[in-house]
């Protein structure tokens, strides 16, 4: 994905944090007691309702910022909630629009007296496992926002035991559409600038895009549950249901698309959907509901913790991470990377509608691990239903049989956004990654109908492009790559490395597959040859290069040499080349350099657990800005937190190379804890536990039967592997890897000879709610929101003039390790707040040198940064306290040539 050229020149001069291994000590901690396996299930023993209620985002006060609002959704429609008189949500469809560019709408929910007045108490609640948005005023309000389980159907649920509420109003509505830009690539803008309204006796609704060519386009409508209402179209893009007060009702809300009604015909879908909404009832679809979030949440289990609750603010990430994106990826499209159907910004987006598949990976990688292959299989769909058009284009644009996937593709499979762009126009691997990820969706579910009839085909078409595309050197009789881009990073190279490992990953696993299948055997000798003979990757002697060298001009942030670690698995622990691999990720140009940055997933991959522990804070720290979970970044969004469930993951848990390998990249501090029940590659649902260091077992539950390898986690100490439904030994060795041959249905605990698993106290895993906002330590992020706000400002939240510079990562101990600088005389920062007081928060040192601070526009101090001996940092160089309560303006002039800096500011409320 392209980053905009400041941003990308800014990021080179900044980044210049190292992939230090940070000196976790780790004190000797007792030896664990106890142990949560169930043999008789093959997982973990968890109490899921109150374990995940440990995660639930919790806001005590309410927001009326709609980049804060708290994301609710089903499976294919999502809301974000905030309090603007009353509840609003902003309202997104997975497939309301092409590729949900556009948001759907804005719903609000108001009532006379107001919720949110009269009131002492207030708290907000998403809660994970349960899958509701509850909102809480005192005792006597409380609204719940839930769905019908993966439909286009939510409700809003109401009890309200209030005397004297003489009102409710129910609107629904869109922002001014008549100025909307073409950020969709839609055929004619005018069908999604015409909005028609409807209201009747059934209730109301708006509708877009109701001419759309290719039927896209969606009805937002709604009906009333439990109390009388009328409804009336107020104007051209609003309508409104009257409520009559009753203290308990439900509003059934629904964001219908043409895409998936029939004969896509949306009004009479979102008639239709309300009223079975309404018919199942209130009381009846919650129940639906929670059930269909708690299936999801029991398909596996993480649990990453310890290191003074960072790392359970990780694991906090994760569950909401996952909640997020499950929420909206059940549709006929994927859940688009930036677009997903979490949205505050009306139809306005950062990035056109199309996929771009690298940051698509992001999103999805994780739930082949998490056992939501399902989810992974919306996004292959994508490629498989449009590969029809996509080898048509291949012939067209290379005169090849085959296939060929751009980068950056339309819902139609259309190249118009790759080929268009020179960052993209000369890739080829992204077919590979789609190829390889059907094959995955194989590995992990065994449907060997789907190999046959879709994944198959497509890898052995992409494989075709590959051997028409490599060129022979028949002097040194080698398969080389004549001039690609490697990726977006190097434009128009010889033997991009990323090309070079696809054809590594795709074509062995092609010809195995076509083998088994009895297909294509004409085509394998053929590929063998290219397998056999294809050049070796560039590099040096201590590290992988991105292409033959000499390096081309630097076009984007990508550690495309390190590709081959992650996504394509062609080096990692054990490997004879781990070393050169851990070179080439010490030596990365670009560490955590954009917020699709997947390092900790690589770090994870090369067995540095501690850098992975490192990686997730770092990405966090720098890009979830927002108490939500959500980034200021403009160049994504839900990436980041993809990348995050992935690196979490492969932390816990590998078995991409057909080997189980637990713990592989676990933190080294004494401190942390790991449990899982993970999906491994073949069908095994994999569960283990590591607490003060030592791993207590592994238990392993066959679902298809098939052998795999598994790693001794204690060296060389000997195991057995004990039938859990038995209690026969299978085996017993002492070796540092072993094959394990499975029957179907059956769960094998791998255990010490000197320490069973029996010679643990069972137990059962359990949380109490999460009742306030968390932080993540050195770092500005957190989830949830306190009663009171922070009185910490970051220097990322000041207004800066063009003189200043910001600068992270240096490790020095600044809060949020950041801060914005300046040697340019009479350069500007400031900052208006709320409150009494303002303390002002920088580094000195000898480099540096006066500032003046003005209040309100009104002269206080000049300010001398400069000290003698170490650098200070986090000090407070000025304060001023007791102010009339309210909004002031601090600004701070830089006063020389030597630095001036901002690192935070403290208000008094
Ligand atoms: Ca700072």
């Amino acid at each position: 994905m392209r980053l905009r050229r400041l941003v990308r020149a800014a990021l080179a001069a900044v980044c210049i944090m190292t992939a230090t291994a940070v000196g976790l000590s780790a004190p000797a901690a007792a030896a664990p007691t106890d142990a949560a396996f169930d043999s008789a299930t093959g997982a973990l023993n968890v109490d899921r309702a109150a374990y995940l209620s440990k995660h639930d985002l919790v806001y005590n006060r309410p927001t009326t910022n709609p980049l804060h609002g708290l994301t609710v959704g089903n499976g294919r429609t999502g809301a974000m909630a905030w309090q603007n008189n009353g509840l609003t949500m902003q309202v997104s469809g997975v497939d309301t629009s092409q590729q949900t560019a556009f948001g759907a709408g804005l719903l609000n929910l108001s009532t006379t007296p107001a919720l949110e007045s009269g009131y002492s108490t207030y708290q907000q609640r998403l809660s994970l496992y349960d899958g509701t948005l509850t909102t809480t005023y005192d005792a006597n309000r409380t609204v719940t926002v839930m769905g019908v389980p993966n439909s286009e159907v939510m409700g809003v649920h109401v009890e309200d035991s209030r005397s004297g509420v003489s009102a409710v109003t129910l609107d629904l509505g869109l922002w001014d559409v008549s100025q909307l830009g073409n950020s969709g690539d839609v055929p004619d803008l005018n069908t999604w600038k015409t909005v028609s309204t409807y209201a009747d006796s059934t209730g109301a609704g708006i509708s877009r895009g109701q001419s759309d060519p290719q039927n896209f386009g969606y009805t937002l409508a709604a009906t009333v549950e439990g109390a009388a209402y009328s409804a009336r179209v107020v104007d051209g893009r609003n309508v409104r249901l009257s409520i009559t007060p009753s203290r308990s009702y439900t509003i059934w809300f629904t964001a219908s698309t043409r895409l998936n009604a029939p004969s896509h015909d949306s009004v009479a879908e979102a008639k239709r959907a309300l009223a079975s909404a309404k018919s199942r009832g209130y009381s009846a679809t919650l129940g639906d509901f929670r059930s269909w979030w708690h299936d999801f949440w029991g398909k596996s289990f993480v649990q990453y913790s310890g290191l003074s609750g960072d790392a359970d603010y990780l694991e906090n990430v994760y569950y909401l991470s996952t909640y997020m994106i499950a929420a909206g990826g059940y549709g006929t499209n994927p859940f688009h990377f930036i677009n997903g159907v979490f949205r505050a910004t009306r139809d306005q987006t950062k990035w056109s509608n199309a996929y771009w598949f690298w940051n698509q990976r992001d999103v999805y990688n994780s739930f082949l691990a998490s056992n939501h292959v399902d989810l992974l299989a919306g996004f292959n769909r994508l490629y498989s239903r449009n590969s029809a058009a996509l080898k048509a284009y291949t012939r067209t644009r290379y005169n090849v049989d085959g296939l060929w996937v751009p980068e950056t593709m339309g819902w139609d499979g259309n190249a118009r956004g790759t080929v268009n762009s020179d960052f993209t126009n000369n890739i080829w691997s992204t077919g590979t990654e789609a190829a390889y990820n059907m094959y995955l969706q194989y590995a992990y579910t065994n449907d060997s109908a789907y190999l046959r009839n879709t994944a198959y085909p497509f890898m052995r078409d992409v494989v075709k492009f590959y051997a028409a595309k490599l060129s022979y050197d028949s002097a040194s009789g080698k398969y080389y790559v004549a001039s690609s881009h490697a990726h977006e990073t190097y434009w128009n190279v010889q033997n991009a490395i990323t090309d070079l490992a696809a054809v590594r990953t795709l074509f062995p696993l092609a010809i195995s597959a076509s083998q088994s299948l009895g297909l294509d055997a004409d085509l394998r000798p053929q590929w063998q040859r290219i397998v056999d003979n294809l050049i070796a990757y560039p590099s040096t002697a201590d590290v992988y290069l991105p292409h033959t060298p000499p390096l081309a001009q630097t076009r984007n942030g990508e550690n495309v040499a390190a590709e081959i670690i992650w996504p394509y698995d062609r080096t990692g622990i054990g490997y004879p080349d781990q070393q050169k691999a851990v070179n080439t990720f010490n030596a990365r140009p670009f560490p955590y350099g954009n917020v699709w940055a997947n390092d900790a997933v690589q770090a994870a991959r090369l067995g540095l657990g501690d850098q992975a522990y490192q990686g997730m804070k770092t990405m966090l720290r720098k890009y979830q800005t927002y108490p939500n979970g959500m980034t200021d970044n403009t160049n994504g969004v839900f990436e980041y937190l993809g990348v995050h469930l992935a690196a979490l993951n492969e932390s816990l848990l590998q078995s991409y190379n057909d080997k189980i390998r637990v713990f592989p990249a676990a933190p080294s501090d004494s401190s942390f804890t790991g449990r899982f029940t993970l999906l491994a590659k073949g069908g095994f649902t994999v569960s283990s536990e590591r607490e003060a260091g030592e791993v207590k077992y592994i238990g392993i539950k066959s679902l298809y039967g098939k052998s795999t390898r598994v790693v001794n986690p204690w060296g060389s100490q000997q195991l057995r592997v004990r039938d859990a439904s038995s209690g026969a030994t299978v085996l017993t060795t002492s070796a540092t890897e072993f094959d394990l041959a499975t029957a179907a249905g059956k769960v094998y605990v791998v255990e010490r000879t000197a320490k069973p698993l029996s010679s643990y106290t069972s137990v059962r895993l359990t949380g109490s709610a999460n009742q306030g906002e968390k932080a993540l330590s050195g770092t500005t992020s957190t989830l949830g929101m306190a009663r009171t706000p922070n009185p910490m400002v970051n220097n990322s939240q000041l207004t800066y003039d063009s003189n200043w510079h910001a600068t992270s990562g240096r490790g020095y101990g600044d809060y949020n390790d950041d801060t914005h600088h300046s040697t340019t005389v009479n350069a500007v920062a400031q900052y208006t707040f709320t409150g009494t007081g303002v303390a002002y928060i920088s580094e000195r040192n000898g480099d540096m040198g006066p500032v003046d601070v003005y209040l309100d526009g009104a002269f206080q101090a000049t300010v001398d940064l400069r000290v003698s001996g170490a650098r200070q940092v986090q000090q407070t160089v000025w304060q001023r306290s007791g102010l009339t309560q309210g909004t002031h303006t601090i600004r701070i002039v830089n006063r020389s040539t030597s630095v001036g800096m901002v690192d935070a500011l403290r208000i008094t409320p």
